[in-house]
């Protein structure tokens, strides 16, 4: 390439300079300019040219000198605080985020899941209050006069019309909202009843004065046991996964005969014994049992025509085996390190 075509290039070179960051902008500056550059080595050519070329040729040279220096300034404008270190870490063009959107509190997340297991095979959903009378949480479930449930200890009494059967109290169980239903029903019924309940017990990591229940009733002409046991297999499997099995161990309440305790292989340890499972491979999940007839005939259904079966569960027990809660007070202190873990993974960063 002649010295003359050397130049034309370099020209056309600075012309054509683009730059996105300061470093680009530097990189132009030492290739053109430096000590080393293009420009400064055609005026090294320059001292060794005849006299006669030296006049043209330098005057073309201080010219692209110019124009090399004149590009340099127009690209250092251009790329202003676009330093690698000046870059911001945020998109400033970003729409605004307006605010952080809460979670489901674990109980509503698993309070919901229970209800979708069991509309899915036909149970309605049945809501009562939460203050109710002595019929409704203890007479019509049989439990005798003085049984010790009714207590001071366990019970709270809500200041009122009186005490005994004018007594109204928190309810201690959803049993009561099943009680109207059965009241106002004909079979069949197949109903689950969430909500709040009350007890008066002292709150530790492992019992607390409310809590959540969920509580089934389902009852027809030739309810049986077996259909008791294939609805919480169902149940259990559909909560927890199909790998989990159930078992039934023999209990006691006032308003089922017979009764039961329902446990389920421990899903931490896969039944090899943990510390969640006592090292026994099973964790208790709910009480059932067959709906005495004394109850069925307080509530005006015919015992001689009609069975049932009922189950009750605490959706903070169910949730705890779900997303491995450590203490029941976490519930209800709304420390967002604990509710955050719930949010849905679409809103998260
Ligand atoms: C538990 C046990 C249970 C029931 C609840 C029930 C309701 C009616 C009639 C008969 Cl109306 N029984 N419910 C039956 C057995 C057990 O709950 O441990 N709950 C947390």
């Amino acid at each position: 390439m002649s010295l003359q075509e050397r130049v034309a290039a370099l020209e056309a070179e600075v012309k054509d300079a683009v730059a996105a960051t300061a470093e680009d902008v530097e990189r132009f500056r030492v290739a053109m300019l430096g000590r080393n550059g293009k420009v400064t080595a055609l005026f090294d050519d320059l001292k060794q040219m005849p006299a006669e070329e030296k006049r043209a040729f330098g005057q073309r040279l201080n010219h692209l000198k110019n124009a090399a220096q004149a590009r340099l300034e127009e690209l250092k404008a251009a790329t202003a605080g676009t330093a690698a270190r000046e870059v911001r870490a945020t998109d400033p063009t970003r729409p605004a985020l307006t605010g952080f959107p809460g979670s489901l509190h674990p109980i509503t997340l698993v309070r919901q899941r229970i209800v979708e297991v069991f509309s899915r095979i036909g149970y309605t959903v049945s809501q009562g209050p939460e203050v109710e009378d002595d019929h409704h949480n203890f007479s019509a479930l049989n439990f005798p006069p003085d049984h010790p449930a009714r207590d001071m200890q366990d019970t709270f009494f809500v200041e009122g019309p009186g005490s005994g059967a004018d007594a109204l109290a928190l309810r201690t169980h959803t049993s009561s909202v099943q009680v109207r239903v059965m009241e106002s029903t004909k079979p069949p019924i197949r109903t689950i009843s969430p909500g709040r309940v009350y007890r008066n017990e002292a709150i530790s990591a492992r019992a607390h004065c409310m809590f959540h229940q969920v509580e089934g009733l389902y009852v027809d002409k030739g309810v049986s046991f077996a259909e008791l046991k294939g609805t919480l297999d169902h149940f259990a499997k559909a909560m927890f996964g199909p790998d989990v099995a159930i078992r039934m161990r023999p209990s006691y309440f006032p308003f089922t005969e017979p009764s039961a305790e329902v446990d389920m292989s421990c899903t931490i340890c896969g039944g090899a014994g943990c510390n969640i499972c006592k090292h026994s491979g099973w964790v208790e999940i709910m009480g059932c049992g067959m709906v005495d007839p004394a109850v069925l005939s307080n509530c005006g259904i015919d015992p001689t025509v009609y069975s049932g079966f009922a189950f009750g569960m605490g959706v903070e027990r169910i949730a705890q085996l779900i997303y491995r809660v450590p203490d029941l007070r976490l519930y209800w202190e709304n420390d967002v390190r604990f509710l955050d873990q719930f949010a849905s993974g679409a809103f998260r960063g």
